[in-house]
């Protein structure tokens, strides 16, 4: 195995061990714990944790940290998953290959398990489990606090919700997409960042930079696999963005624009990236979002 690859195996594993861990916590409501745990534990790519650790790199930031850190936000990204999943949403019956969380627990239950874990993510990071400065973490709880709500991931999502079965312009939809999917993503990314006491502000809105393209990469991907992949590799309904009518960048450009636009945005990371020192694990990260199947 290629040196990259196994420090994505030994790294998915630690991540795996830290959310486990923060998931182990006295509970008054045993089916609620059951029910987040359903949706964290054992599935998924970990990219923005994933992300977190990559970006720490940069700024010589502590790797139990960035764990932390990385752990704390891919709780929040299973919280809108969990909601996304819902009837009054997508309704979607399968997501990472099993069925999705209110298929098991009911709609309520999976409602008030994508609520706790919102404010988990927050109880952890403004802990002592976290142990970084207190303005490091006033800071990066602020950019995360940002990102999910009305100025990104929920204000994104509610603008998609809005334009199902509207004509969107390109425009109009990556400006939603830079909400929806882009604005997490940039989070797990500037958060590893922040976490490094080598912080420089010239570099940083390098790395700003370089994690809005990556954001807008990912959901191209994701528009694209979504046509070229099917339902098993996936690990969730395959087709449904064109089935639900949504404005999608295969649906506006057509497929062989699509891949051509992430080609050429994806060349324009790497170049940036190869500007940035001890920056391989986010080329290399970078190139898994471009290269992923699922
Ligand atoms: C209702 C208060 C409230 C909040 C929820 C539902 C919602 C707001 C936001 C949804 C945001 C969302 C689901 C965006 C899609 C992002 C996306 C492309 C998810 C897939 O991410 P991957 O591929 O999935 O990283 P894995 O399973 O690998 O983690």
């Amino acid at each position: 195995m290629q040196h990259l690859e196994l420090w994505r195996e030994q790294t998915l594993q630690q991540i795996e061990l830290r959310l486990t861990q923060l998931l182990t916590l006295p509970s008054k409501c045993e089916t609620l714990l059951e029910a987040i745990r359903y949706s964290c534990l054992d599935g998924g790519k970990r990219i923005r944790p994933l992300f977190t650790i990559a970006a720490g790199k940069l700024s010589g930031a502590d790797l139990t940290t960035c764990i932390t850190i990385g752990s704390s936000i891919e709780m929040i990204h299973c919280f809108s998953l969990i909601h996304d999943d819902l009837p009054i949403m997508d309704n979607d019956d399968l997501r990472r290959g099993k069925p999705t969380n209110h298929k098991i627990y009911g709609d309520a239950v999976a409602l008030l398990a994508g609520d706790a874990l919102n404010t988990l993510c927050f109880e952890i990071l403004s802990s002592a489990q976290l142990e970084l400065p207190a303005t490091s973490k006033l800071t990066i709880i602020n950019l995360l606090a940002q990102a999910i709500g009305l100025q990104g991931m929920v204000g994104g999502q509610t603008i998609d919700w809005l334009s199902t079965g509207k004509a969107l312009t390109l425009a109009q939809l990556q400006e939603m997409h830079l909400l929806k999917t882009g604005a997490l993503l940039r989070a797990s990314i500037l958060a590893g960042y922040l976490a490094g006491a080598n912080f420089n502000p010239q570099q940083f809105q390098q790395i700003d930079l370089i994690a809005k393209k990556i954001g807008l990469l990912f959901q191209i991907v994701d528009d694209i696999i979504d046509v070229t992949e099917d339902t098993a590799t996936l690990g969730k309904t395959a087709n449904k963005d064109h089935l639900q009518d949504k404005a999608t960048y295969v649906n506006i450009l057509g497929l062989s624009t699509a891949q051509k636009t992430a080609h050429d945005l994806h060349s324009e990371i790497i170049n940036l990236i190869q500007q940035q020192p001890n920056s391989q694990l986010l080329k290399f990260l970078a190139d898994n979002v471009y290269y992923r199947h699922s």
